[in-house]
């Protein structure tokens, strides 16, 4: 029997990704799918079931009891077809939200750059507007910015630089005030946010749609995004004709997929869900707080982590030195140190972080 090579990628000093060694069962998983296409759901009928027990699993962590969605193929993709999906809706008249030939989409200054690739390629308004002294939504300026011509309001929940969680009920009361949809994106925050104090989700918060990502910190292997939805009408509105195929109609935005990445996301989350999933988050979390305490300690500015990601003012001295000792760390757009607590960051990697710092300084 071949054996499958070993990963090519070293994650031990990887520090900065949102993406994380796959679980054994996804890796697994993922060589016996390769050469599926989920695109082709009537020819592909196994991975095609996977891909529906995938989605009803994002849907137990989401809170949403009767789940639409599927697997993407990243977070890009699902936020892109949040908007699309929105948009879409607004030019049906009598739906949510209401019509409008110059749509716009508000979002918090903190959104992830996707979105500027979906108003790009949607031709619609991307209005951010600031955050408050925590780096979450402010909630007065998203009221602000919410017109008439609003099809979405996104809020984030595990914010790309910060890891900060947005207020998404009221961010969902001002959208739905203004007849707008509220799309969150958790694409790395929701395999968390079920073992934080945030109680809500789709049960408790007016949520329309939700990007949720698998291949972060759910532990598949690359490409596995996910994208949620409370209405079947919202995939319905991203459906077009497949007339030469045995299923009659294809939501998603590409159209061959990832056989591995849908597998192997429905094996982690079978897997993992809850209780992995829960033991990666205390784990992660408390790695995270420990690092935040051992920076402060020395003196730099810590942003306090709401989720496994620590953010802290050093000089840009040593950030380069840790760059040059093979470290691979990141920074937020105004210049702190990024560390995202990843599965594979383990407390003896912080450890060895933490005395090349004291080697250093
Ligand atoms: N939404 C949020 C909140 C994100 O953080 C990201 C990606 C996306 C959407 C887009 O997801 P995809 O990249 O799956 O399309 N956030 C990380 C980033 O762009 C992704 C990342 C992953 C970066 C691995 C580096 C890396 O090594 O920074």
């Amino acid at each position: 029997m071949q054996r499958v090579a070993p990963e090519p990628q070293e994650f031990d000093r990887v520090l900065s990704s949102m993406c994380t060694e796959p679980h054994p069962v996804a890796r697994e998983a993922a060589t016996r799918f390769f050469a599926t296409n989920p695109g082709d759901p009537a020819t592909y009928q196994e991975v095609a079931a996977l891909e529906a027990r995938a989605v009803d699993a994002l849907g137990d962590i989401a809170g949403l009891p009767d789940p639409h969605g599927y697997i993407a193929s990243g977070g890009t993709e699902a936020n892109i077809q949040a908007v699309r999906a929105a948009r879409n809706l607004a030019r049906e008249s009598g739906g949510r939200p209401s019509k409008t030939d110059s749509p716009v989409v508000v979002a918090p200054e903190s959104v992830h750059f996707s979105f500027q690739k979906a108003a790009d390629v949607l031709d619609v308004e991307l209005r951010t507007v600031p955050v408050d002294e925590e780096f979450r939504a402010d909630l007065g300026a998203v009221e602000a910015a919410v017109d008439d011509d609003t099809i979405l309001v996104v809020g984030v929940a595990g914010t790309t630089e910060y890891g900060r969680v947005d207020p998404i009920p009221e961010l969902a009361a001002i959208a739905h005030d203004h007849g707008a949809q509220l799309h969150v994106d958790a694409a790395w925050g929701g395999f968390y946010l079920p073992f934080t104090t945030h109680q809500w989700n789709f049960t408790h918060a007016d949520v329309d749609t939700m990007t949720i990502d698998p291949h972060k910190v759910g532990q598949a292997v690359v490409p596995a995004g996910g994208l949620l939805a409370r209405d079947r009408t919202t995939l319905d509105a991203l459906a077009v004709d497949t007339p030469y195929l045995e299923s009659t109609s294809q939501a998603t935005l590409t159209g061959t997929r990832s056989g591995a990445g849908v597998a192997s996301a429905a094996a982690v989350l079978d897997e993992l869900w809850p209780d992995g999933y829960r033991q990666n988050f205390e784990s992660s979390m408390a790695d995270a707080e420990w690092l935040a305490a051992a920076l402060d300690s020395r003196g730099f500015d810590v942003v306090d982590p709401e989720l496994p990601l620590v953010a802290a003012r050093i000089p840009d001295d040593l950030f380069d030195a840790l760059r040059a000792a093979d470290w691979r760390i990141s920074r937020t757009a105004s210049g702190e140190l990024r560390i995202v607590c990843m599965p594979h960051v383990t407390r003896e990697t912080l450890r060895a972080f933490v005395a090349d710092i004291d080697t250093l300084v």
